[in-house]
This record gives structure tokens, C-alpha cells and sequence, in this order.
């Protein structure tokens, strides 16, 4: 675990106390567990109810002045975070501390019999192999693939068990979902777009662009993204590195930065996350206000919150991206939702001991 830097930690404190104070009355959870661990050892935590801002209506001028070396067109990309609006999540649910990792899938697999997309399918997924030149894909991607030689186990570069699986699909991600909810009686899911960038803002400054403020360089302590461990493997991009190190070149254990202020780890960077959503690139402008879900039509999922690989324009917690269900790629993962609701349902209501009657 990497300590977090004294200064900006206790400065992000402050903010985050100044804001709780003028920050709207939050539905009280009606007295559900914090956090609860489930069968596969995902820890999940309590997300309120509450209102947020979604989106982001920063022009290209303003973000120009951020990102200097990035072209101008690439601001021009976002027209989907607009307009900003007011959300209402209207019920507290769970959502994982950390990403899935390969362990937990791993002992998804074994338990379940689940058969991976890219493994089903024949195609395999993508993988790091530093012989590897881009130049020679008819798409310029940036890792090898779609190889059967790539999967969630192998993603050509180090992965310990408690790493963030990589390599699974939307469709994976469901038939985890499924999977545990037959199994425990609790509604697992993915979260919804909505519900993904409230826990990212987690109730701290609420119109900053991450974690630790406004700052990309605020992400070298709060997440691993695209920094100079990265460009030394990808140096036609060190312009895009952060300017300085997060200690890790690949992915990192989950949890191995400083938490948000809901509890939740590594929103930002790692392995981008799949959510429950279709995406819309006009979805904002009609989006309703309380607990939306996306749009009903088109055949993408929206993925959020960068990766490992990511530079930090796209890292931001307004940033949208999003896939077909069968992408599979060495940069995106999963964290997994959970209904509130159904969870208290099997929390036994008087707790067995002597006043409970005889059967
Ligand atoms: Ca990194
Ligand atoms: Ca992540």
C-alpha cells in the first residue's frame, strides 16, 4: 500500500470536511452493514443515496490550457460529458472496494464452469509482447491481439492474484454478476454510468476532474495511470506520461492507492470498468433526473475511469468510453454493484438465541 502524500492528503481533507458542509442531506442507509464481504472475498461498500453533478461542460480553451500537449481536436471529443445535470441516486447499493481481480475470477471459473468469452470463442484477447509493433496491426492497437495466446490469465505481463482481471467482456462481466447473484440471493450487477461517476466524485470537490482535485498530476497519488514507468515501454508517447512515477508500469495490486471519500479504490486507472449502460453520445440532454440508465437503443457499454495505460485526459471522472460486449482487452476490467435492498432482505431480522421460539 503507497502511502499517500502527507501535504496533498491532508489538503484534500480539508476540502473534502469544507464541502460536507455545504453538501445536500443524504438518505440514511437505514442502518445496512458498511461494508459487506461476499462468497468470491469481494469486499463491498455502502454508496448513500444523493444528488451529483454529471458530466463536464469544460470547453476545448479551458482544457487546452490543461493538456498543452495534447492536438486541439482532441477537445473537441467530448461533447457527450455535456450538458452537466443534476442526478439523484435515489437508493443506497453496494459497490466493490476494489476492481475484480484475477484471483476472485479465477475462483469464479473453477466454481462455476464459466467459459470466458475470448476462451468460447476461439479469438483469445490481447497481450503485451515488447517485440510487438503496432505498425504491423491494420488498426495501429496498441498491444497484440486478438490472440488465442491472450486471456485473463495471460496478458503478457506480470499479473499477481491480486491484480485487476483484464481481458473479460462485457459479457463476462454479467455472467459473474449472474453467477453470484444464484449463488448468494443477492442482486449483483454492474452499476449503471450514473452511479459509477457519483462514487468517483464520492461527494468531494464536486466538479473536479479527479480524485485529488483538478490537477493531473494529482493522479501520480491517487491512481495508476500512464506515467514515465509506463513510456519507458511505450516512449512515442512520453509526452502523455504524467511527469513523475506512481511505481508501476503495468497494473498494480488493487487498493494499493489511497481510497476516495466513499472508501472506493482505484476509480481512476488500473483497469478501465464496465458499466451497466448503453451508450448514448446525447444521452445527457435527456437523461432523467433521478437513477437513469442509459439509453435503450444501440448495441455499446459504456467503460469508465482509464487504466494503467491511460493518459490523463481520460482518466478524468467525467470521461466516457465505451465497446461492444464481446471487446476483450488488456486494459479493461470490472467492479461489480450490488442492490442494497436484496442484501437486508437476507440479513437474518431477529438474530437466533434463547428468546427465539422452539420450531
Ligand atoms: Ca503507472
Ligand atoms: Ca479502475
Amino acid at each position: 500500500m503507497q502511502a499517500p502524500h502527507p501535504i496533498a492528503d491532508t489538503a484534500v481533507r480539508i476540502a473534502a470536511a469544507l464541502l460536507a458542509l455545504a453538501a445536500p442531506a443524504f438518505a440514511d442507509p437505514g442502518g445496512l452493514p458498511p461494508v459487506v464481504e461476499n462468497s468470491l472475498g469481494m469486499a463491498l461498500v455502502l454508496i448513500p443515496a444523493g444528488e451529483f453533478l454529471m458530466g463536464s461542460d469544460e470547453t476545448p480553451e479551458d482544457l487546452a490550457l490543461v493538456y498543452p500537449q495534447y492536438e486541439p481536436k482532441r477537445f473537441l471529443d467530448f461533447g457527450d460529458e455535456a450538458p452537466v445535470h443534476r442526478v439523484r441516486i435515489t437508493r443506497p447499493f453496494y459497490l466493490g472496494r476494489h476492481e475484480v481481480t484475477v484471483g476472485q475470477y479465477r475462483r469464479f471459473l473453477e466454481a462455476s464452469g464459466y467459459t470466458p468469452e475470448p476462451q468460447a470463442d476461439g479469438t483469445g484477447g490481447y497481450g503485451y509482447n515488447p517485440a510487438y509493433d503496432p505498425a504491423t496491426s491494420a488498426r495501429g492497437d496498441a498491444f497484440e491481439g486478438r490472440d488465442p495466446r491472450y486471456s485473463w490469465a495471460n496478458t503478457g505481463f506480470p499479473q499477481g492474484e491480486d491484480h485487476p482481471v483484464l481481458n473479460v467482456t462485457w459479457n463476462d462481466a454479467m455472467a459473474l454478476a449472474d453467477w453470484l447473484t444464484r449463488q448468494e440471493g443477492r442482486r449483483y450487477r454492474l452499476p449503471t454510468e450514473a452511479e459509477w461517476e457519483y462514487a468517483c466524485r464520492a461527494n468531494q470537490d464536486p466538479r473536479a476532474r479527479y480524485q485529488g482535485g483538478d490537477d493531473p498530476a494529482s493522479l501520480l497519488t491517487t491512481a495508476n495511470t500512464f506515467d514515465t514507468h509506463s513510456a519507458a515501454n511505450w516512449g512515442q508517447w512520453a509526452a502523455f506520461a504524467l511527469p513523475g512515477a506512481d511505481g508501476y508500469a503495468f497494473t498494480a495490486p488493487v487498493g494499493s492507492f489511497a481510497p476516495n471519500g466513499f472508501g472506493l479504490h482505484d476509480m481512476h486507472g488500473n483497469a478501465w470498468e464496465w458499466t451497466a449502460d448503453r451508450y448514448g453520445a446525447d444521452t445527457y440532454a435527456k437523461s432523467p433526473a433521478e437513477d437513469p440508465q442509459g439509453t435503450a437503443e444501440g448495441g455499446k457499454r459504456v467503460r469508465r475511469g482509464g487504466s494503467w495505460h491511460t493518459w490523463s485526459l481520460y482518466t478524468r471522472c467525467a470521461y466516457r468510453n465505451w465497446n461492444n460486449p464481446k471487446t476483450r482487452y488488456t486494459l479493461v476490467g470490472m467492479r461489480l454493484a450490488m442492490d442494497a435492498g436484496l442484501a437486508q432482505a437476507t440479513v437474518p431480522q431477529t438474530p437466533p438465541g434463547p428468546s427465539a421460539p422452539s420450531p
